[in-house]
């Protein structure tokens, strides 16, 4: 099995790293004039330029670099993006919304039925069933924080960040499994987090400082995704500096083959895992680890299922969960016309309006299957100003305008792989379960302000809910309640007939 991991990782160019801490030596003749052939026969050896030149410790970096990359198969995906095959006109895919049976909305679903979902999947996690995967390796780029994302403060009252409110829902979750199943512990939900090279030192730092926000250490497992390396337009790799190739994460995409390469897979099946939350960082509304989601997913059987928001307006610049000549699919907003944004159905609701989330559930069977795919998904083409180092003139570059690209995968291509009835569609209320965090303070849409105010008015909701009065002598409204006091609103019954003035925090005190 080790041997079919490593030449699988190999054909993608990633071989598993060299224990840490062993001196650099420099590579044996024979070995790189291995590897400076099999560059040579790719037209990718100006990446040797400086070699000679470069110190002991540079010659071993880029050597063992140059080895976890497959030249080859970098060439077959930088033609592909740089010459994209023709889309024939006559064969375009068939676009329709996804079939009723697939989908089921929580905005028109009874109260019991949901009650029911919660319950089965309660009893799942209570059974140490459910894992919850975290795509963190995203760069905060257009939020302008060099943190990761998940460190981001939104300005709360109580200053938490989006990782350790994720990692309270979780200690949440894991509690109310152990109350209603009577268990003499917690139950565990495993917190497998995906960084990337950019973010994973400074996620793991801030797990360290925060004491994994009181989870047990054992059961949060942070682990890396791939990379890809940079390349030119004219479709030559690109070098960062003398001894070290451009790389950037190979996208959300590259979760599944991380699962493997990181054994966070094989750390799954050992623990009996049947049913993985994946989902994304920065919507501070998350519900880590949903029984409901999990309910919905355990009932229909399903090997991939994913939440969607009701899309908010026709032009809103979303990807869309459809059917694509028969099979689910997400587009990117840009591949839709106009006509169709704008068609609505017979409820006179948008036709087009499932709006993707990036908020996916599969099951552990269908992840067993991840090495028939995983290097089948298509690559997208970010086309990007990249600095490089000119490999003729020895000096670095920074490009005004693109010079090349950054390849990266998406999560969600995989969901084609499975047919219509192992797929399902949960349609979940935006005011209680999304949104998301992209734009730096004062953008007005999706950023750090309107976050807050979600969870705040989240906050107030509930209180009302439970029959207490929230009143605010100012313009600061709302009431965040910590998720060690509620997950989505339930135990605030004793604040019934309670006064709570805004802005407030309902937090667990030691006491309670
Ligand atoms: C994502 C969705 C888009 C829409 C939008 C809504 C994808 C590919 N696109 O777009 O359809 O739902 O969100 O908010 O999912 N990430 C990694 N590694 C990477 C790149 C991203 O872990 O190499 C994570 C990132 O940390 C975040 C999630 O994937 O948790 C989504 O990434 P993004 O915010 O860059 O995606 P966005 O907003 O372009």
């Amino acid at each position: 099995m080790a041997e079919v991991l490593r030449k699988g990782l190999e054909k993608v160019g990633l071989k598993s790293p060299e224990p840490e801490g062993i001196p650099p030596t420099e590579p044996a003749a024979n070995d790189l004039a291995e590897l400076r052939e099999k560059y040579e026969k790719a037209e990718q050896d100006h990446v040797f330029a400086f070699y000679d030149e470069l110190d002991t410790a540079g010659k071993a970096a880029l050597y063992e670099q140059l080895s976890g990359i497959d030249p080859r198969r970098i060439n077959i995906l930088a033609d592909k993006a740089l010459h994209p095959p023709k889309q024939d006109e006559d064969k375009q895919p068939t676009i329709e919304p996804l079939p009723s049976e697939a989908v089921d909305s929580l905005l028109e679903t009874d109260e019991e039925q949901i009650k029911k979902w919660y319950e089965a999947g309660l009893d799942l996690v209570a059974e140490d069933k459910v894992a919850v995967v975290l795509m963190a390796g995203g760069q905060g780029t257009r939020l302008g924080s060099s943190d990761p994302k998940g460190c981001f403060n939104i300005g709360l009252p109580s200053n938490k960040s989006l990782f350790q409110m994720q990692a309270e829902r979780i200690t949440k979750i894991q509690q109310l499994a152990r109350k209603k199943k009577g268990l003499d512990e917690d139950a565990t939900v495993p917190w497998y987090v995906m960084t990337s090279g950019p973010t994973r030192r400074p996620t793991q730092e801030f797990f360290e400082k925060n004491k994994y926000f009181g989870l047990d250490k054992k059961d949060v497992i942070i682990f890396e995704q791939g990379v890809l390396p940079c390349i030119s337009n004219e479709g030559k790799i690109l070098m960062e500096s003398k001894s070290k190739v451009a790389v950037a994460p190979d996208g959300n995409g590259g979760i599944y083959q991380a699962l493997i390469m990181s054994e966070a897979r094989g750390d799954m099946r050992k623990r009996g895992i049947e049913h993985i939350h994946a989902y994304c960082v920065d919507n501070c509304l998350v519900k880590v680890a949903d029984p409901v989601f999990i309910g919905v997913a355990a009932e229909k059987k399903v090997d991939i299922a994913t939440k969607v928001v009701r899309k908010r307006a026709a032009k809103e610049s979303v990807g869309l969960i459809v059917q694509k000549d028969g099979k689910p699919d997400v587009i990117e907003y840009s591949e839709m016309d106009e006509e169709m944004a704008k068609a609505t159905d017979s409820g006179d609701r948008l036709k087009f309006r499932a709006a993707n989330i990036v908020n996916h559930y599969y099951s552990f069977k269908f992840f067993e299957s991840i090495e028939e795919w995983y290097n089948k998904l298509p690559h997208h083409v970010a086309r990007k100003k990249i600095p490089y180092i000119d490999t003729e003139k020895g000096e670095s570059v920074k490009p005004e305008k693109p010079n090349g690209i950054k390849l990266e995968q998406f999560v969600f291509d995989v969901f084609p792989l499975v047919g219509m009835d192992k797929f399902a569609c949960l349609e979940v209320d935006r005011a209680e379960e999304f949104s998301p965090l992209k734009n730096a303070a004062g953008t007005g849409e999706d950023d750090p302000e309107t976050s807050k105010k979600d969870i705040m008015q989240q906050g107030a909701r509930w209180l009302k809910n439970a029959g207490a009065t929230v009143v605010s002598e100012s313009d600061q409204t709302g009431v965040e309640v910590s998720p060690l006091i509620s997950y989505g609103g339930e135990g605030l019954d004793y604040l019934k007939g309670r006064e709570v003035k805004a802005p407030a925090v309902i937090e667990k005190s030691g006491a309670q």
